[in-house]
């Protein structure tokens, strides 16, 4: 392994991460090898995995969405990434949501804890339009679509997600921000009982992340619901989070309860946790190392030559069609 990779991105060692991926990935190769892990199996297949509390049929919950796993109806859409996704076990079972603890198999072990319906947004703030919005008064789920982008996390790892979705700014429209609006701050569910992570200091709780508006409203940008024809399980943030494919990993905001129309800049959980090493921008950027380890490649989660696999990371994560919103902005102090 790279010298400089041995240090520690965020909590846990970088070795303690490889030694999760690794078994992660025997244990798919064992499951593989049993017959257990073919083309469509989706349900069980690690143990370590939390499995969907509905069956992919299952009708929506008592909120009036679909249940996590749910199979959802979206349009196929141009966004594609060359060499298709990831495999579906590794995107449910290998996750960062800190709510219920710091390694990678937290999430997927824990998050069953965690009630996703009903569910209800407040929208407040610098708006015409606040108050507490159920998630299918804000989400059209006749207007889905498919948008496979590629999922880049600080740590340098990637994956390949079909994330199911809208464009954000269809909802923010509809929330009716006022011209004062130039920022918006999303915030995570969060609740003791269910998060097992939240009774250690690992990060300020709630979670709360944000975007310039022009961001936010970008066409890239989604609200999703889903990943891979199904709706969100728990650990990948259910019932609605956020993707921003140009940016790392934790601009993301995972089960997101609050949508916050602010004039100023809003503080993010990582920026809070350590200032120095994480932005408010975070746009993938090879050429900006974060303190502690290099970002120009990554480690292909889930690829076909296993945990070791390594990209050479793009600029905006290869959404150059951003470049021009941070036209005139130094890269390298905006960070
Ligand atoms: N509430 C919350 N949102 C979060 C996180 C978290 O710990 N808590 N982790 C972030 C990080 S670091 C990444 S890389 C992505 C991971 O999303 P995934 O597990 O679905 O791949 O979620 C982001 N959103
Ligand atoms: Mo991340």
């Amino acid at each position: 392994m790279d010298l400089k990779f041995r240090r520690n991105p965020d909590y846990q060692t970088l070795r303690d991460e490889i030694t999760s991926e690794r078994l992660f990935m025997d244990r798919r190769h064992i499951l593989s090898a049993a017959g257990f892990l073919g083309a469509g199996s989706i349900l069980g297949a690690l143990p370590a995995c939390s499995e969907p509390e509905q069956t992919p049929t299952a009708p929506a919950t008592a909120g009036g969405h679909p249940a996590p796993g749910a199979a959802l109806a979206a349009k196929k859409t141009a966004f594609a990434v060359a060499g298709g996704a990831t495999v579906e076990e590794a995107f449910t079972g290998y996750c960062n949501f800190y709510e219920f603890g710091t390694s990678k198999e937290d999430p997927p072990r824990y998050a069953n804890l965690m009630k996703v319906s009903p569910w209800q947004v407040t929208v407040e703030g610098e708006t015409d339009a606040p108050g507490a919005y159920a998630l299918k008064d804000l989400i059209d789920y006749s207007k889905l679509e498919e948008r496979v982008y590629r999922h880049r996390c600080v740590e340098a790892w990637s994956m390949v997600v079909p994330w199911v979705g809208v464009p954000m700014h269809s909802v923010l429209s509809k929330l009716k921000p006022k011209s004062t609006a130039k920022f918006v701050q999303f915030e995570t569910y969060l609740n003791k009982k269910e998060m097992p992570g939240t009774n250690r200091p690992s990060l300020q709780w709630p979670y709360v992340e944000g975007l310039r508006m022009d961001e936010a409203n970008h066409d890239l940008t989604l609200f999703a619901v889903g990943a891979y024809g199904k709706a969100l399980q728990k650990q990948n943030g259910a019932p609605l989070r956020t993707v921003i494919p140009w940016k790392y990993g934790f601009k993301a905001t995972k089960s997101i309860v609050k949508i916050r129309f602010l004039a100023t800049q809003p503080g993010t959980a990582w920026n809070k946790a350590n200032a120095n090493e994480y932005g408010f921008y975070s746009n993938v950027n090879p050429n900006v190392s974060h303190p502690r380890w290099s970002q120009a490649s990554e480690r292909v989660i889930g690829g076909k030559g296993g945990f070791n696999e390594r990209r050479d990371t793009e600029m905006f994560n290869g959404y150059q069609q951003v470049a021009s919103l941070y036209a005139g902005m130094d890269l390298k102090k905006n960070y």
